[in-house]
């Protein structure tokens, strides 16, 4: 009897160790603890046989190895719940993955892309310069000495001295214009240049940030005159809000042109009044001009031989108008909900 009960002991650890899955240990159980043909009962029905003595005997070792195939038991079958999903929480193979949202560019930088690409067919070269500027780039070579009342407008963050840029007056730049200089410096004419980037002024509400982004625009050569700027403002203006509109062009004032003008396009949403027009029929876009002697003057041109003009315009504003948005703060919020509507 004991000889037997130790077969069946190591036949159940073997058929224990090898159960892979739940059907697995269902049939162990049946197999060893079935009560109507298991092999535990068979041997409970053996014992009943035996005589007093013997019974007594077998009975320890039967009732031990029915201790251990429940146990045994139990324990692998828990092990097996514990590896399995949660009910309810099963995976469903049926269900549609999780799409993955490809990112885009911002609008700003899309905007910016197609002003890029309008000027580059025009024959232009694209330029940049530093964002950190001096006072004589950023102000004084543009004609706005150190008390010209101009500044005030284009109010600015002044950098403290320190030992990596000990110069003190650093600033960040306020427009672009410091990048036209610069090329006027290193090159001789025809130039025929715009630069793209960010500019920093002390401004702030719903249309204006303190961090913005700006075009400024440069011809210089023989025989330039205004009616070129015209024409190249409104060939641009039609290019990039791609519809016909015409270019109306206000006295104004600019400390580095003479004559300086602002410009504005036919509205782009009505045909006589709206709001965004103010009801005009005419949506402000920037400044522009001829560019003033005393600039020529600094960068070492004869202003009696050649003459330019010079544009500048907002990529905000740009993009605001393309897009009918109304508050300039959306586009620096990050607010996926936002940018996802400008699939690249
Ligand atoms: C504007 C308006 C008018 C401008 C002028 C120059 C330079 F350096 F050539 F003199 N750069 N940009 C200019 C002229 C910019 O933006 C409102």
């Amino acid at each position: 009897m004991e000889t037997r009960v130790q077969e069946i002991r190591r036949a159940f650890d073997r058929d224990l160790a090898a159960a892979s899955d739940k059907e697995a240990l269902a049939a162990i159980r049946v197999r060893y603890l079935g009560r109507r043909a298991g092999l535990l009962t068979g041997l409970l029905k053996d014992l009943r046989e035996l005589s007093p003595q013997k019974r007594a005997a077998s009975g320890k070792a039967v009732n031990d190895l029915k201790t251990h195939l429940e146990r045994s038991l139990e324990e692998a079958e828990a092990r097996r719940r514990g590896s399995e999903d949660a009910p309810g929480e099963e995976l469903d193979p049926t269900l549609p993955g999780r799409a993955q949202r490809p990112g885009t560019s911002h609008p700003i930088t899309q905007v910016r892309g197609l002003i890029e690409e309008i000027f580059l067919e025009m024959g232009y070269a694209l330029e940049s310069g530093p964002e950190i500027e001096t006072d004589y780039y950023n102000f004084e070579a543009l004609n706005m000495p150190p008390h010209h009342p101009a500044r005030d407008m284009q109010d600015t963050f002044y950098l403290k001295p320190h030992p990596f840029h000990p110069k003190a007056g650093l600033l960040l730049r306020t427009h672009t214009s410091p990048v036209q200089i610069r090329t006027l410096e290193k090159q001789r004419p025809p130039v025929k240049m715009v630069a793209l980037g960010t500019v920093f002024r002390r401004d702030s509400d719903v249309t204006h940030s303190p961090v913005f982004h700006q075009v400024e625009g440069l011809v210089v050569d023989e025989g330039i005159t205004f009616a070129h700027l015209k024409g190249t403002l409104e060939h641009f203006c039609r290019r990039v809000f791609e519809r016909d509109l015409t270019i109306r062009l206000r006295p104004s004032y600019f400390p580095f042109v003479e004559p300086g003008a602002e410009y504005d396009i036919s509205c782009i949403f009505c045909t006589g009044g709206c709001s965004r027009c103010k009801g005009s029929g005419f949506i402000e876009m920037g400044g522009a001009g001829m560019v003033h002697p005393a600039v020529f003057e600094k960068v070492g041109y004869d202003p009696e031989r050649y003459s330019g003009f010079a544009f500048g315009l907002g990529i905000e504003r740009i993009a605001m108008l393309k897009h009918g948005i109304d508050d300039i703060r959306l586009f620096y919020e990050n607010d996926l909900r936002f940018l996802g509507q400008f699939p690249a």
